[in-house]
């Protein structure tokens, strides 16, 4: 399965030339269908591992971003998000709000003025009526259901009703379900349900190009204001980003030099959303091939061996780990199995970001 991460925003913030630039794409800015490209983590580890594999190939691993071409006119219909985006949004992992902070005279806002902070708040308020909407609905069905059910379902119900009541009640007071301490009970009920201020926020704020030597600054001033759970605000200039993406890696580099950017926008992004979803990298080393493989911190052995294979995980027997350290310290398996730094682990092994790993299972 892979990550996805759905890009929302108002009309005409620059949603489409963020999404080209993140993938590399050259989707028509102004065209309004869902748009689902695919984009390489960057991992600087897996360079230096190709440098001491020499493999045939070199796969990192891929994030999906959707742009699902959603304007507030159309994601707005009775105060929620229209069923059709909804469809879209509450299958990805995290969502990425474009917030419009370029000029340009000759593209209107929407609102008739630039202001970051109202559409920071429009947009977190669409999230929250899309929620409520949907806790309303499920009220009203519990409330029948409750009527005919017989005891152990009438439980079950009514446990419902109390988690639903709960999230609604902060909801109400504009507190984004992401931020709740919840029980696993409550927990396990609310994730069946998909909620879009459950998941993690990733707000982009598209600067101009004259707002470039701010960057740095504006980025620090948003972040101290923003800096809530499972939310990260970040800034760059899509269409510069975009018409960098289309450059080679030199030439590219040397117009960020020239604007005095250090680091890729994109490679930031990309980063900035791993980290909100708590993902962390193992490698593997397999005829051949290096491979980069993305999971969620906490995963064990057996799940990420799932991965890569569902016969891997059914016929697992064990994993040998190294971790990238140890590995590029030894400059070799060979020398490493020497040293005794190859790890043989079982399927509970909580596998840890960097290690490389190689699973023996049986088909
Ligand atoms: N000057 C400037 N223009 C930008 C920037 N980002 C986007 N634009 C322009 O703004 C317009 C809208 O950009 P899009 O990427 O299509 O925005 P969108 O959010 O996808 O728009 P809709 O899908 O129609 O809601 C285009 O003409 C872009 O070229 C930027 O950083 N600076
Ligand atoms: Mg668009």
């Amino acid at each position: 399965m892979s990550v996805d991460i759905g890009i929302i925003g108002l009309a005409k913030s620059g949603k489409t030339t963020i999404f080209n630039a993140l993938t590399k794409g050259k989707t028509d800015v102004g065209s309004s269908a869902p748009h689902i490209g695919i984009v390489k983590v960057p991992e600087p580890r897996l360079k230096i591992l190709a440098d001491i594999f020499q493999p045939k190939r070199v796969v990192p691993a891929e994030t999906r971003y959707i742009d699902i071409g959603a304007t507030t006119k159309g994601l707005v219909q009775d105060k929620a998000i229209s069923g059709e985006f909804l469809s879209y949004l509450s299958n990805v992992d995290a969502l990425l709000n474009v917030v419009r902070a370029f000029t340009d005279e000759s593209i209107p806002h929407v609102e008739g003025s630039l202001d970051v902070e109202r559409d920071i708040a429009t947009i977190d308020l669409e999230l929250t009526f899309s929620d409520l909407a949907i806790i309303e609905r499920r009220l009203d069905r519990i409330e029948v259901s409750l009527k005919g059910a017989k005891p152990p379902e009438h439980q079950g119900l009514l446990r419902e009703q109390a988690t639903l009541m709960k999230v609604k009640a902060e909801l109400e007071k504009d507190v984004p379900l992401r931020e709740l301490k919840l029980t696993t009970d409550e927990a396990r009920t609310i994730a069946n349900y998909q909620f879009l201020t459950a998941k993690p926020l990733l707000i982009v704020v598209n600067i101009g190009e004259e707002q470039l030597p701010k960057a740095v600054s504006l980025e620090a001033e948003l972040n101290s204001r923003h800096s809530r759970p499972k939310c990260r605000i970040i800034t760059l200039c899509g269409k510069l980003e975009m018409e960098l993406a289309q450059l080679d890696d030199t030439a590219a580099e040397g117009f960020r030099a020239e604007f005095g950017i250090k680091e890729s926008g994109l490679d930031r992004t990309i980063k900035l959303s791993y980290e909100l979803l708590g993902l962390i990298s193992f490698f593997t080393i397999v005829s051949g091939e290096v491979k980069a493989w993305s999971i969620p911190n906490g995963t064990n052995a057996v799940k990420a061996a799932g991965k890569i294979h569902s016969d891997m995980e059914r016929g697992f027997i064990r994993a040998e780990v190294i971790s990238y350290d140890d590995l590029v310290k030894c400059s070799s398996l060979a020398e490493a199995r020497k040293k005794g730094l190859l790890r043989l682990e079982g399927k509970n092994y909580i596998v840890q970001d960097g290690d490389v790993i190689t699973f023996l299972f049986n088909v």
